[in-house]
Parts: structure tokens; C-alpha cells; sequence
């Protein structure tokens, strides 16, 4: 860590943490302890969102060894997907087209992302790839050897047993914080290492002996109240600092090893700091400290929220006929959960006031990788699909490299292969054979085999689609057990036989691949789904190349996909998802495809939202419906015996 703590910090004159008539912490010895387990309903908790700036022009900025200053964007086909700062300052954007953006800026640097190319088999940045749309097929594989190197190079900044990081996007990642945090509190103010009195951990924290914070470079959310500026800080303030120098060595980290610049958000959640990242860029930090929540929250209109920009947002404004957060800080949970039901009322009175308790989780795992494109002009003999059978292969395979397939630390147990004619879609499917490495070849050849049995079918030409993709993962063992802890034996090969029994689907009503099918059947569930069908998720996801990771993207993010979607109006249509750089059919494909995302990563939060939840707007009441004060108490009901007093400032500042 950079800042020693004289610098950081400056200390109170010293006197007994405990002295008669000194002021305490509202925090408890309990709400530091649980800080070093990551306790999702800790009020002091610290989450981090890391987001790259500019990041696909960053990457092709460093390769191309760019100046810093000179304007450039990243092409697709006639589109422009990421535009680096410079080049903003002439008001180019996503919207604009090559041509547009020339127009706008002459000496504009717009190099086109690397493809796959019908007949070569490896992607590459090619020069005329523009003009090759029927014959190449978009590779993101740079982008996602840069996200891998800075994940690694993240990893390798932060202390390995406290570390906590979660990859949200092929961009993005959020950390938590908290044990590291807690870590530094303990050294940096030894009397926090002290047993609490009567041995009692509700008992009140002594407050931080500093008088002051000094937050460097960051920006700091103002305040706009004289009376919460001046109150001293508390432990929830050191924490967030302490988070804010761990963030900025981060920062540095990625700058100095990979040449990249980030904006970061510091705050006690994930919603707050994914907020908090995007709110000064490129290059910049912010802290949203608790007593500033309501603050930020309020300069917002809730439809930037995550996860509230599309239907659900909308179904909100109809209801109550305003976009402003403050406004419906008015709105008790009775009267959102008379309108939008109990679960999504409950969960919108959270959001609004910057509760959000879903855990960072480092564990999230691809569970199936798809490789597709749709040709226009279509297709007509099987030499031309066994060429694009192996480009997908080629490309499956790399991702497959990066997760591990050659350690044996996993290994995909079935391929499909959709094969569209008209309006026919017919998909065979084949387990993947066990006992041998897999590699690239065996890969082709098995999608080579499940074509033939395809193309034996009468009118299967033209074709305008295939799409292939593995799934079914399973964890290997790395090191000694080697390949033969992918044998299978007994009843477990035979359910396996059975279940590779190829399946043929003649309805083109079928969807190429099993979300769609999944979000139905969690929007007839009812609840909150229904109102989330039109949305990205929130928090984050797994990997870059998979097909269904869990976690969630923000909605800032739903517009990678129009945009994507909009680009890509010219002849092929390859609609790749930003969250796990899926390669889908259609722009119906690619939003079935975010609704899954959506509806998944909603399930996961509200089941580690739920009983906090809960008791929140329990706590709330019905009859407290108006006037909510902002940041009201927010936070979880303090656990261990009944307090003694009214901690101080507990009626400004929230939790979440
Ligand atoms: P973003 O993080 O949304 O944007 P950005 O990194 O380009 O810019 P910012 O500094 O504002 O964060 O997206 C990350 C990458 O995802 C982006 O560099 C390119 C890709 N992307 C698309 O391919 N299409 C899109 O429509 C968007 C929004 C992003
Ligand atoms: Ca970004
Ligand atoms: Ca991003």
C-alpha cells in the first residue's frame, strides 16, 4: 500500500479509547469482525467496481503503440464500437458511422476489430476485413487476453488469502474489500485489536483516533449539508479511505504493468460502486461515502440505476409518474408493493435508498461457449459450413484453452449444432468422448460428424445459420489425476450414452439454445421476473467467452448490445453479447439471450438479498409511508442485546 498511515491519517491527541464522556462508533465490535468473513449485511463493508476505460480503443492503442492524445476508435464492419477519450472531444460516438466520424475528425485512427477468416485458421487484424463481412467473422479474442492479463495483474495487487474479486464483464470487476480493509484497520489502529468490553462484541467501537481523511486525488461526493460534513468520521469513512489507497495501488498496478487506465467506485455495495465508477472518467476514482448515499443516489433518475432502465423503470414512471429518486423516496414499500407486487416493491424501496446486499463472488463458472454466424448470402454445400465448423472450433477450442482444458482443469461434455434453413432449425447433439485430450481437431471433426447427419436429411440448403456450442462442464482434477479423472465408469457412462442420443428439432419456433426456455419458465413463475424481461442484469458475470455465466452487467451495459445490434444492420448479422461474448443469430437471439442473463442473475440476488430485504422494509412499515427520511435507518437490525442509547448518527447515516 502507498500511504503510510501519518500520511493518510491524522491522528487524535491520544487519550483512553474508552474514557468517560469520548464519543463512540454507531459501529460495533461485531460489525468489524465481520468484515474479515465477508459478511454480505456488514455496514462496514467496502466493494470496489474497477471499469476500464475506453477499454477495446485501449487495447488497440497499446498494440498499435499510440499516443495517448491521438484520437482513435475500434471498427466494426461500418461501426464504431469504442472510441477512446480523445476522440469524444469531437463528439464521436457509437452512434456514427466510419464515414460520420471522419467527417468529424480527419485524423481519426479507426482500426477494425480482428476476424476469423473463411479458410485461415487463426483470427487476425486484416486490413480489408470491412469489406469482408460474408467471409470473416469478429474475434474479440484480443480483447479477451487483455481482460485475462488484467484480472491476473489485479489478483497479483491484492493480498492472496484476503482477496475477493468477481470479473462483471469482459471490461469490468468488482471487489470486495472488506478483509483486506479489516486487515489494515487492525494494524494501523492497534486499540481496534483490543477485546470488546465485558467481552460483549455489540458493544460500541471507540471512535477512529484521527480527526481528519485525507482522500488524495479522489472525488468525493458532496454532501450539500453542512452538518453531516462536520460530523467526525467514523469507521465507515477510515474504512472507504483505507479502500480508496488499496484501489488507487490497483489502479497504478494496471497502469504501470499493462499500460491501462480504469475509473473505480469505492462504496459499502456493489450498486453504489458501479455507479460510483462511471461517474468520473476516464482515469478517476470516487467515494461514495455512506453519509453521501442519498446525496448521489438523488442526482441520479432511477432509470440509470441498474437494473431499473428498462420495463421495470418504466412500469415505475407510469406508476408513479416521476424519474427523480428523490421523489419516490416518498413512496412507502406498501405503495410499491401494491403496485409492482411484494418482491419487486420491496426490492425497488431498497434500490432507491442504496441497499443492495448481493455478494461479490469470485466463483462464477462458464457453463457453455457458443461459436455462430448467420450467412447472407446464404450457404449452399457442405465444404463452405465444414470451413465455418472450423473457425467455430478454432474459436470454442482458444476459449476452452483459457478455461483450462488443457491442465484438465475442465472439460465440456456435449456439442450441439444448429443448422438454420429457412425457417427450419434442425440441431443434433453428441457427447463429447472422454479418455483422450481434447483438442481442436477432435472438436471439428465431431461437429463435421453431427453436420453429416444434418445434411442427410432432404432440403437442408440453403443454409442461413449454424451456430456450435459445447456445455455440460465438468471440474477435472489439475495436476497428478490427469486426464483419467475424465473417465467415466458404470451407470454413470450409461446415463451419459443415453443422454447423447441425438435430437432433432424441426419446429423453428424451437430457440438455437435453452435460455429463452429457462427465462420462461422463471417469468411464469411470476414475481419480480416479470418485470425483467427487457433488461441487463446486475453485479456481473463469469467469464468473457461463455454463454451463460451467473452474476449479472449493469444497464449501462444493455446498450453494448443495441449498439452492437444497430451496427451490425448490414448483410451478416453476427450479435455478439458483451457480458459473455456470446455469438447469437438475431437481435431476438441476443435479447433472448440478455433477458436469461437478466432473470438469472436476478434469481441469485434476490436469493442472497431476500431475508435482508425483508427486514428492511419490514422495519420500514406501512404506516411510515411518506416522508422516509433519507437514509433513514436503512441498515440491518444490529444483532446481540438491545442497545443502550441511540448510537450517534445513526439517523444519518444508512447501511447497506
Ligand atoms: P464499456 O465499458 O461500456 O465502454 P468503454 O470501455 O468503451 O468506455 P468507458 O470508458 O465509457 O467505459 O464497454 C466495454 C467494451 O465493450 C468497449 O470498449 C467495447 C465493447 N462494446 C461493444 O462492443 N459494443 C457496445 O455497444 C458497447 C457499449 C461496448
Ligand atoms: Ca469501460
Ligand atoms: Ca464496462
Amino acid at each position: 500500500m502507498s500511504s503510510s498511515p501519518q500520511h493518510t491519517f491524522r491522528h487524535r491527541d491520544s487519550s483512553p479509547a474508552g474514557a468517560p464522556g469520548r464519543k463512540r462508533s454507531q459501529f460495533t465490535y461485531r460489525h468489524l469482525h465481520q468484515m474479515a468473513t465477508f459478511n454480505t449485511s456488514c455496514p462496514l463493508r467496502v466493494i470496489a467496481h474497477l471499469d476500464l476505460d475506453c477499454f477495446y480503443a485501449q487495447v488497440e492503442m497499446v498494440r498499435l503503440g499510440v499516443p495517448e492524445d491521438k484520437p482513435l476508435a475500434v471498427q466494426q464492419w461500418q461501426g464504431l464500437i469504442a472510441i477512446n477519450y480523445p476522440a469524444r472531444e469531437f463528439g464521436i460516438g457509437r452512434h456514427c458511422t466510419v464515414t460520420e466520424a471522419k467527417k468529424l475528425c480527419p485524423e481519426l485512427i479507426h482500426q477494425h476489430v480482428a476476424t476469423w477468416r473463411e479458410g485461415l485458421e487463426k483470427w487476425a487484424y486484416h486490413p480489408d476485413a470491412a469489406e469482408n463481412i460474408a467471409t470473416d467473422k469478429v474475434s474479440l479474442d484480443p480483447y479477451r487476453l487483455e481482460s485475462r492479463r488484467i484480472m491476473a495483474t489485479i489478483k497479483g495487487a491484492l493480498p492472496h488469502k484476503l482477496q475477493k474479486v468477481e470479473k462483471a464483464s469482459i471490461d469490468e470487476v468488482f471487489l470486495d474489500l472488506s478483509a483486506q480493509v479489516h486487515a489494515a484497520l487492525l494494524e494501523r489502529f492497534p486499540e481496534l485489536a483490543n477485546p470488546p468490553p465485558y467481552d460483549d462484541a455489540s458493544e460500541q467501537l471507540p471512535m477512529p483516533s484521527i480527526s481528519a481523511l485525507d482522500w488524495q486525488a479522489d472525488a468525493l461526493v458532496d454532501l450539500h449539508d453542512e452538518d453531516w460534513e462536520f460530523d467526525d468520521p467514523d469507521w465507515d469513512d477510515v474504512a472507504l479511505l483505507v479502500a480508496s489507497e488499496i484501489v488507487r495501488d490497483v489502479r497504478a498496478a494496471i497502469k504501470n504493468q499493462l499500460r491501462y487506465t480504469c475509473s473505480a467506485g469505492i462504496a459499502r455495495n456493489k450498486l453504489l460502486s458501479k455507479l460510483g465508477s462511471g461517474y468520473k472518467k476516464p482515469n478517476m476514482q470516487t467515494v461514495i461515502r455512506n453519509r453521501a448515499v442519498q446525496r448521489f443516489l438523488s442526482d441520479f433518475k432511477f432509470t440509470k440505476i441498474r437494473n431499473l432502465g428498462g420495463k421495470l423503470g418504466e412500469q415505475v414512471k407510469q406508476a408513479f409518474g416521476t424519474e427523480s429518486v428523490s421523489d419516490l423516496l416518498s413512496v412507502s414499500v406498501e405503495q410499491f408493493k401494491l403496485k409492482l407486487g411484494d418482491d419487486t416493491g420491496v426490492w425497488i424501496w431498497n434500490t432507491l435508498r442504496g441497499i443492495d446486499a448481493s455478494e461479490v463472488s469470485s466463483g462464477t463458472q462458464i457453463k457453455s461457449m457458443l461459436s455462430a454466424k448467420s450467412f447472407r448470402p446464404s450457404i449452399s454445400t457442405m465444404e463452405q459450413a465444414a470451413r465455418w465448423l472450423r473457425i467455430f472450433a478454432a474459436d470454442i477450442f482458444s476459449r476452452l484453452v483459457e478455461e483450462g482444458v488443457l491442465e484438465n482443469k475442465r472439460r465440456p461434455r456435449t456439442m450441439n449444432l444448429h443448422h438454420r434453413h429457412e425457417r427450419q432449425t434442425r440441431s443434433r447433439s453428441s457427447p463429447i468422448p472422454l479418455g483422450r485430450p481434447l483438442d481442436e481437431k477432435t472438436l471439428f471433426e465431431l461437429a463435421k460428424n453431427l453436420l453429416s447427419q444434418i445434411v442427410a436429411e432432404n432440403d437442408v440448403w440453403p443454409c442461413v445459420n449454424l451456430s456450435l456450442s459445447v456445455g455440460g462442464f465438468e471440474e477435472g482434477i489439475s495436476g497428478n489425476m490427469g486426464i483419467d479423472a475424465f473417465l467415466l465408469k458404470g451407470d454413470e457412462a450409461r446415463a451419459h450414452r443415453d443422454e447423447s442420443k441425438t435430437s432433432l428439432a424441426q419446429d423453428s419456433r424451437r430457440e438455437a439454445y435453452q435460455p429463452t426456455a429457462k427465462r420462461r419458465r422463471m417469468e411464469n413463475s411470476g414475481g419480480i421476473q416479470r418485470f425483467l424481461t427487457k433488461r441487463e442484469p446486475s453485479g456481473a458475470g463469469g467469464d468473457t467467452s461463455d454463454v451463460m455465466p451467473a452474476g449479472g452487467l449493469p444497464e449501462e451495459d444493455l446498450s453494448h448490445h443495441q449498439t452492437i445490434t444497430t451496427h451490425e444492420q448490414t448483410p451478416i448479422t453476427s450479435h455478439v453479447c458483451v457480458r459473455c461474448n456470446a455469438n447469437v443469430e438475431s437481435p431476438e437471439a441476443l435479447q433472448s439471450h440478455t433477458d436469461w442473463h437478466f432473470a438469472k442473475d436476478l434469481q441469485e440476488e434476490e436469493r442472497v438479498s431476500q431475508t435482508f430485504a425483508n427486514r428492511q422494509a419490514a422495519a420500514a412499515g406501512s404506516s411510515r409511508a411518506g416522508g422516509q427520511k433519507p437514509g433513514a435507518p436503512a441498515g440491518p437490525k444490529r444483532p446481540g442485546r438491545p442497545k443502550k442509547g441511540a448510537e450517534r448518527g445513526q439517523s444519518k447515516l444508512s447501511f447497506g
